[in-house]
């Protein structure tokens, strides 16, 4: 009798063991799970829009085919004012458009390298499992266009980066973005969302000196960036380019890093991120001051505007910031609230 009821009760320990790691698994392994989520047969053009701005949510709609176009430009632009620098860029923005898509859909990714372009570039987006991201099927001669296409499996905000040698040459002179892949039924809604991404820059001139400016692969090796910047430019969130809430107001950041060798210590002065989607992943950190983003990595930040004023956005290795260029600002407007805070 006794030993029928350890048996009883092993057993069944064994099987609700067995069935728990089960469970765990099947709602863990969100890649085995989205392979069998079916498109519902139509087609879209990914529309477009230059950073600090996002395309409009997914929200609940069916997976579907999303065609996505970039194009590789080589072009001089301004690294800081009265400074130029030969930029090599996806759409001709650093970084380049923030791609959104949800798990399940089909993407046909078409990289065109522009006809005035010196250079074949390629592209390796963190979203994809597959060969080098989708390096091999993309390397693409100027004047020309590589497509290819793959199945977003993992919910999450990714990198993607031009893969040509010098790797790190290419994404030193600015050639990476973010893709945005919801999970199910999409992200919490929120008031306002940006898109910002920071960059080392390697100049053979010292930070600060006029004109174009040429790429030092000395310094880069060293890792001595001369510039450390958000949006690929000193002041690019500033002034015109100031990002802007009102109170009351939850705002969301998709924050990136390029690299290609700084770790980012991502701060906003004065706001404390309700929410901190770790490493752009599933996993929610509450409360929290500077969140580490490395180079080829991502997070997602909240907060809530709560009090008016201009709040300075750094990595917090501070002399990047006063120094080298990694600061910006996001102006709050709306009435004062001096419960929260009050200047006597
Ligand atoms: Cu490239």
């Amino acid at each position: 009798m006794r030993k029928t009821l350890i048996i009883t009760t092993v057993l069944s320990a064994f099987i609700s063991l067995n069935s728990c790691k089960q469970n765990t698994i099947a709602s863990s392994d969100n890649a085995a799970d989205t392979e069998k989520i079916k498109t519902d047969g139509t087609t879209e053009e990914q529309k477009l829009v230059a950073p600090p701005n996002v395309p409009a949510p997914i929200g609940q709609r069916a997976a579907k085919k999303v065609i996505v176009r970039l194009e590789t430009i080589e072009k001089v632009g301004e690294l800081a004012d009265g400074t130029q620098y030969n930029f090599w860029t996806f759409n001709g923005t650093v970084p380049g458009s923030f791609i959104r898509a949800r798990v399940g859909d089909e993407i046909e990714l078409h990289l065109k390298n522009n006809e005035n372009n010196t250079f074949p570039h390629n592209i390796d987006l963190h979203a994809v499992n597959g060969p080098g991201g989708g390096a091999e099927a993309t390397f693409v001669a100027p004047g020309k266009e590589a497509v290819f296409n793959f199945k977003a499996l993992n919910p999450g905000l990714y990198v993607y980066h031009c893969a040509t040698a010098p790797v790190g040459m290419h994404i030193a002179n600015g050639m990476y973005g973010l893709i945005l892949i919801e999970p199910e039924g999409g992200l919490p809604k929120v008031d306002k969302e940006y898109y910002i991404m920071q960059g080392d820059f390697y100049t053979k001139g010292k930070f600060g000196d006029k004109g174009l400016q040429e790429f030092d692969m000395d310094k880069a090796i060293a890792e001595h960036p001369e510039y450390v910047v958000f949006n690929g430019k000193t002041g690019a969130l500033l002034g015109d380019g100031e990002l802007q809430a009102k109170v009351g107001e939850t705002v969301r950041f998709y924050v990136g890093n390029g690299g290609p060798n700084l770790t980012s210590s991502f701060h906003v002065i004065g706001e404390i991120f309700d929410k901190v989607y770790i490493e752009g992943g599933n996993k929610i950190n509450e409360h929290v001051q500077t969140t580490v983003i490395p180079p080829g990595g991502a997070a997602i930040v909240e907060f809530k505007a709560t009090v008016p004023g201009e709040y300075v956005i750094v990595d917090h290795a501070i002399f990047r910031a006063f120094n080298k260029g990694a600061l910006g600002k996001i102006k709050v407007t709306g009435p004062d609230n001096p419960t929260v805070y009050k200047k006597n």
